[in-house]
């Protein structure tokens, strides 16, 4: 059908979840079927801001913790044209994490509210559908080891954990908890149906706006 935009689909979770796992499955299945669809992610690291960020994951530079969010914030809103310009073109684009990513880590830091590590989002493109792919921290750990950037931390992902427990609690928001310890096939199979009906429903009202 002419003139019908694509959906914001965001994956989010701990690391370990199978966020880009399945974000790949999904768009690879949904242009299987015929749909236009593309994977983006945050942080995109090819960017100049992307670059600071990566640097600062792979802990080979510091930042000062309200500037790094600002620059994940950044690079979220650099993204943003692009983001539009695809929606409306009908593509439906997966992203990798988003702003919730932003304000889990930030928030799981001491001294951050959630409240505070919101507002440099305000206004981004709104998701139609959140999918939160939902791991117990024992079941993250016994998929290996963590890597060794920054955050990777048993005692932190539970702090992250729960800011993200709290973001979900906004009924506002379209989010749809996975149990994400289940197989790769039957997570698949779950957000990929509550994925053709979100982008069913978003073809029929206009992009939104996040936290306004
Ligand atoms: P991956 O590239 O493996 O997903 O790790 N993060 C991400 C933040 O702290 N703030 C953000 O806004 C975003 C999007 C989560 C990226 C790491 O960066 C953290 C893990
Ligand atoms: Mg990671």
């Amino acid at each position: 059908m002419a003139g019908r935009r694509g959906a914001l689909i965001v994956l989010e979770g701990v690391d370990r979840a199978g966020k880009s796992t399945q974000g790949r499955r999904l768009v690879d299945a949904l242009c299987d079927a015929g749909f236009r669809a593309e994977l983006l992610r945050c942080p995109e690291r090819s960017t100049e801001i992307g670059k600071l960020l990566s640097s600062y994951l792979e802990k080979k530079s510091e930042l000062e913790d309200h500037a790094v969010h600002l620059l994940f914030s950044a690079n979220r809103w650099e993204q943003v044209p692009l983001i539009k310009e695809k929606l409306s073109q009908g593509v439906t684009l997966v992203m990798d994490r988003y702003a919730f990513s932003g304000v889990a880590y930030t928030g799981a830091k001491k001294n951050f509210s959630l409240d505070w590590c919101k507002q440099p989002d305000v206004g981004l493109p709104r998701p139609d559908l959140i999918l939160f792919l939902q791991l117990r921290s024992v079941e993250a750990s016994a998929r290996g080891e963590f890597g060794h950037e920054r955050y990777e931390k048993k005692a932190f992902q539970e702090r992250v954990l729960q800011c993200f427990q709290q973001l979900m609690r906004d009924e506002t928001l379209n989010w749809k908890v996975i149990d994400a310890s289940k197989s790769i096939e039957d997570v698949h199979e779950e957000i990929r149906a509550l994925s053709e009906e979100a982008m069913e429903s978003a073809a029929q009202r206009p992009l939104g706006e996040l936290w306004k």
